[in-house]
């Protein structure tokens, strides 16, 4: 298997470790490591969430359509919400799927939430990695595409940047020579909103001083995109390894699960899906190693016909 190869299926198993790993500590203040660890290492499956569901159909959405398909994909997550409702969604994100289903127009029924301030919860972010697997290696495009599929549920500016930030630092970690200085230039270059630019400020000196309770305060650790998406690269940006990213993620709480599933997306990227520790437990691992193969083809006979 190529390098390359093996970091396509580091993303999109590594959403679904970091996610399966994080579940059982979501929403607590200040989760036990040592009773995540016992968790993980025992368990003989490891089920995720809501965040990888929408990563598969988001995956299987860019497949069937040959690229962006808002219509195609508000329907495919709408019809997964209904199909497993039980998943740990957001509270509002039914009310746009509801609306999908009913037949209203998908953009209509995103732009309506939260009184027409749109959605800045990470739902946006914690589903956008195979977007840079799309794209690769264009990195306008893997913004362009993030910025339409966040969109097609969360309008706020804050959660369409989350996304941003997301695939920007999968598409960055995917590359064999990543350099931290590079990527936040290109975040600099990429954020605009007042909120996520303050996070990305404070990201320099948390890891300086690597610690996280200092961390937590300084960028967050729960559902609103600039309270979790730059937590999840703090985890990324001071780990050694992909199981150090992921228990860095899990070990600061709160959203635990979507902070893992982000780190662990781009963790993925970083360290390849050989290095990712249970990854033959999690749930959906054919499946998703079969959508990373796909996308990972796609990209290859691209860069061939070039
Ligand atoms: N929500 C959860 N987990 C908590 C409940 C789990 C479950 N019920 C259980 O106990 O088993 N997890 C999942 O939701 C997050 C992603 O949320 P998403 O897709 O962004 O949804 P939503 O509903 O659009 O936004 C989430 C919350 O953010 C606040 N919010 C967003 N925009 C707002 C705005 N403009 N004004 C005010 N508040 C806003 C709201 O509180 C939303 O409910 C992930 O953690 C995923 O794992
Ligand atoms: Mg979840
Ligand atoms: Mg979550």
């Amino acid at each position: 298997m190529t390098d390359l190869s093996d970091r396509f299926r580091g993303v999109m198993v590594g959403t679904a470790v970091g996610d399966a790993v994080g579940r059982p500590a979501e929403g607590r203040r200040s989760p036990d490591l040592a009773r995540v660890l016992s968790y993980v290492t025992r368990a003989e499956f490891l089920p995720y969430t809501d965040d990888t569901v929408m990563t598969i159909e988001l995956a299987e959405s860019l497949i069937a359509c040959g690229g962006f398909d808002g219509a195609d994909m508000a329907r495919r997550f709408a019809l997964a919400w209904k199909a497993e409702p039980w998943r740990g969604y957001g509270s509002n994100i039914p009310k746009v799927f509801k609306a999908v289903l009913r037949g209203e127009p998908w953009a209509e029924a995103a732009a309506r939430q939260f009184d027409g301030g749109g959605s800045f919860g990470n739902g946006g972010a914690m589903r956008v990695a195979p977007v840079a697997l799309w794209a690769y290696p264009d990195l306008e495009e893997t913004v362009r595409l993030a910025e339409m599929t966040a969109r097609v549920t969360h309008t706020h500016p804050v959660g369409v940047e989350g996304a941003v930030i997301q695939a920007v630092t999968v598409h960055h970690a995917l590359r064999k020579d990543f350099a931290t200085d590079r990527l936040l230039a290109d975040l600099d270059r990429s954020v605009t909103t007042d909120r996520l630019r303050r996070k990305l400020e404070r990201l320099p000196e948390c890891l300086e001083r690597n610690d996280d309770v200092y961390a937590k305060q300084a960028l967050g650790n729960w559902v609103a995109a600039d309270d979790s998406v730059v937590t999840a690269l703090y985890a990324l940006l001071g780990a050694s390894d992909f199981e150090d990213a992921v228990l860095r993620a899990v070990r600061l709480g709160g959203d635990a699960d979507t902070i893992g599933a982000m780190a662990g997306a781009a963790a993925g990227a970083r360290w390849g899906y050989e290095a990712i520790p249970w990854r033959h437990k999690v749930e959906g691992h054919d499946r998703l190693v079969g959508l990373a193969d796909r996308l990972f083809r796609r990209v290859q006979e691209n860069l061939e016909a070039k």
